[in-house]
């Protein structure tokens, strides 16, 4: 089927879901230096600024043919000055000097590398900066640092860690997981989300959502054999609660952070062993994987798969509709309608779209 309408610039809606984006991303040049702009506002804790970046590089990633000139963005929506100078930049000059005056800012560059820890975000970074580290060297060989469970365990497995993902491993670590989770809950539905879900043939994480049609038992899911590290959040959802307005509040499900330990027998491994110990023919046949299992009642399934599937703007930018052109607050949990103060119950996620007036995406084409 064809859908071969012509390009209309002012048509474009500036939430990204009531756009269709997919992978094939023609403005990559400058989506990439807009997400470095962003990137740096976020250490800085700029949310206006950050969501500014990421608004306008969601548009240019839904753009059907590559910007070349100014008049290319005309009536668009999400382009303010800051990313129109970007974009100007960019086309005069091949690149931007304002991304690559942040690619070099120290700051920056060490931000970069301390969040790059599992376990660590901008507010320990930038304990960790005023203490004028600036290296993770540096931070592993202060010795007089308290570093959390999760950090300890981060640094440990660092370089499987900082190594993306790739489909395949995510296809052998569902098999572990669903074959665990059976053995557990013979009924249990196990379904990747995230960006695999959206297509992504890589990723920093692999994530899980869990749910058990029928009455609760999946209190003891998360307690396995097979996990290196596991960071057991219990659920703090309480029933009838009305959804956050916080565009980017965490949920409240049960889940854990957890690194597993992927056997890959065969598979070569030697780049994982240029340490110290090559002659000792120890070789690892295994490589640390970040997973996020997330357990929820059957009837948030729904809501949980959608909040979960992403992409992170295409979850900001629904619950932004929902708040602003519905009068309805959304999160992972539930729909709730302000003025007719009533949940409205969801079984799949076209019903959740249908809710909200607004056309089915496909998780495919949620790569805002
Ligand atoms: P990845 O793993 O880097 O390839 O990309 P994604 O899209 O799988 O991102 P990930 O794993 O960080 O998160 C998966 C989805 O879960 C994300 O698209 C939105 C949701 N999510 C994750 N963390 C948060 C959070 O802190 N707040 C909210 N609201 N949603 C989150
Ligand atoms: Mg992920």
């Amino acid at each position: 089927e064809s859908e071969a309408l012509p390009f209309i610039a002012s048509k474009v809606s500036q939430y990204s879901c009531q756009r269709k984006t997919t992978l094939n991303n023609c403005n990559k040049k400058f989506t990439d230096a807009f997400e470095i702009m962003a990137e740096n506002y976020e250490f800085k804790e700029n949310e206006i600024f950050s969501l500014e970046f990421l608004r306008a590089a969601s548009v240019l990633k839904f753009l059907p043919f590559p910007v070349i000139r100014m008049k290319d963005i005309q009536g668009l929506p999400c382009m303010g000055d800051r990313v129109k100078d970007v974009i100007e930049e960019i086309i005069e000059e091949g690149e931007s000097s304002r991304a690559k005056e942040v690619l070099n800012d120290e700051r920056y560059k060490s931000f970069k590398q301390f969040t790059s820890v599992f376990g660590v975000g901008v507010k320990t970074s930038e304990k960790w900066y005023r203490m004028g580290l600036r290296t993770l060297e540096e931070v592993k060989a202060d010795k007089t640092l308290k570093l959390s469970k999760m950090q300890k365990a981060g640094f440990l497995y660092y370089e499987d860690l900082v190594s993306c993902v790739s489909k395949a491993e995510a296809d052998a670590v569902s098999l572990i997981v669903r074959n665990t989770v059976c053995t557990f809950l013979p009924d249990a539905l196990v379904t990747i989300t995230g960006g695999f879900r959206r297509g992504k043939k890589t990723g920093h994480d692999i994530d899980f959502l869990i749910t058990n049609p029928g009455p609760r038992e999946d209190d003891e899911l998360l307690q396995k054999g097979l996990l290196l590290y596991c960071d057991v959040i219990e659920s703090t959802f309480l029933k009838e609660q009305i959804p956050s307005r916080k565009v980017d509040a965490m949920d409240n499900f049960q889940k854990c952070f957890a690194i597993l330990k992927l056997c890959q027998p065969g598979v070569d491994n030697s780049s994982y062993n240029t340490s110290k110990n090559t002659d000792m023919a120890e070789v690892k046949d295994w490589k640390a994987i970040r997973v996020d299992l997330v357990i929820t009642p059957f009837e948030q399934y729904a809501y949980a798969l959608l909040g979960w599937t992403g992409s992170r703007q295409f979850g900001r930018d629904l619950r932004r509709y929902a708040n602003h052109e519905k009068k309805m607050i959304l999160d992972n949990h539930a729909l709730y309608d302000r003025e007719k103060r009533i949940f409205l119950k969801a079984g799949s996620e076209e019903e959740i779209f249908a809710h909200l007036g607004l056309d089915y995406v496909e998780p495919w084409e949620r790569n805002a």
